[in-house]
C-alpha cells in the first residue's frame, strides 16, 4: 500500500484536527502543504472537494476532516475515538464543526488579514513560489479570504457570539470536574474541540505550523480571553497532554 498523503493548508485548524488523529493513530502519511487558493487544485484532483484537509489513500479519497478521524479508527492502533457505546461524542464533534470552526477562524483572519503579508513566511513545507505569488499579492488575496470566510461587521459580531456561546457551553460541560468532554477519555469531541479552537488559543505545540508568537493585538487580548476561560484551558491542556507528533511531516 503507498502511504497515504495529506493534502493540507499546513495552519489550518480543520488540518490540524486531521493531522492529529493521523499522528494518533500512528499512521504513517505524507503531508502536501499549500497556501490556501493553492490547495483547491491538489484536493480537487485527489477527490472531488476543493476543501482541505483530504486524505489520498490507495482506496481513493478522504476528503473531510471528520472522515478522516472515521478513517483513524478504522486503520489505526489507539483506541477509537468515536466509541460505539457513546453517541454524544458524534453530535458533539458535528457541531464543533459547524459552529465552532468557522468562527474561530473568522476571528482569527480578521485579525490577520490587514497584516497578512508581513505574516507570510516561516510554513514548513509550502511551495516557495505559492509563498512568493501570495506575498506579491497580498492585498488581493487578503479582499478574497475576505469575502470568502464573510469577515465583514455582521459577520465578526456572529462569530463573536457563537464563539461565546460554544465558550459557554463546554465550561458548563466541564464544571462537574470532569476530565473530558464526554468523561473520562479522550474521544473525537475533545479533539475537535481543542484543535478548531487553536487560531484562538494558540497552542504552543503548534508552533512550527501556525507560527502565533507575536500575534496582532488584537488578536492577542483575545486569545489572553479565551485562555483565561474553563474551555480555553481544557484546549490548551488536550494538546499538552495528548498531542503527539509522529508523521512523516516531521523531517
Ligand atoms: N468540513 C470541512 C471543512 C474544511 C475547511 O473548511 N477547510 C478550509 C481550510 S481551513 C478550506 O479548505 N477552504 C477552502 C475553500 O473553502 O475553498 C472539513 O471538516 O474537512
Amino acid at each position: 500500500m503507498a502511504m497515504p498523503r495529506l493534502i493540507t493548508i499546513p495552519f489550518s485548524h480543520y488540518c490540524d484536527k486531521a493531522r492529529w488523529a493521523l499522528d494518533r493513530a500512528g499512521v504513517a502519511y505524507v503531508e502536501e502543504g499549500h497556501l490556501p487558493m493553492f490547495a483547491w487544485l491538489p484536493a480537487l484532483r485527489a477527490g472531488r472537494h476543493r476543501t482541505v484537509p483530504t486524505l489520498a489513500t490507495d482506496a481513493g479519497a478522504v476528503p473531510d476532516s471528520t472522515e478522516i478521524l472515521r478513517w483513524c479508527d478504522r486503520h489505526g492502533d489507539a483506541p477509537p475515538l468515536f466509541p460505539p457505546e457513546l453517541p454524544e461524542v458524534a453530535e458533539l464533534e458535528e457541531r464543533f464543526d459547524r459552529r465552532w470552526g468557522p468562527h474561530t477562524r473568522r476571528l482569527a483572519y480578521h485579525h490577520l488579514l490587514p497584516v497578512l503579508r508581513a505574516r507570510i513566511g516561516g510554513f514548513r513545507g509550502v511551495p516557495p513560489r505559492e509563498l512568493a505569488i501570495t506575498r506579491a499579492l497580498a492585498p488581493a488575496v487578503a479582499a478574497m479570504m475576505r469575502r470568502g470566510l464573510g469577515i465583514d461587521e455582521a459577520g465578526v459580531a456572529r462569530s463573536t457570539e457563537r464563539v461565546a456561546e460554544i465558550l459557554a457551553d463546554v465550561d458548563a460541560r466541564l464544571a462537574d470536574g470532569r476530565r473530558y468532554l464526554c468523561g473520562d477519555r479522550f474521544t473525537a469531541a475533545d479533539l475537535t474541540f481543542a484543535a478548531l479552537a487553536a487560531p484562538l488559543v494558540h497552542p504552543p505545540e503548534l508552533d512550527e505550523v501556525m507560527p502565533m508568537a507575536d500575534p496582532p493585538p488584537g488578536l492577542a487580548t483575545l486569545r489572553d480571553r479565551v485562555r483565561a476561560t474553563a474551555a480555553g484551558a481544557f484546549a490548551l491542556r488536550m494538546y499538552a497532554q495528548h498531542r503527539a507528533w509522529r508523521g512523516s511531516h516531521r523531517s
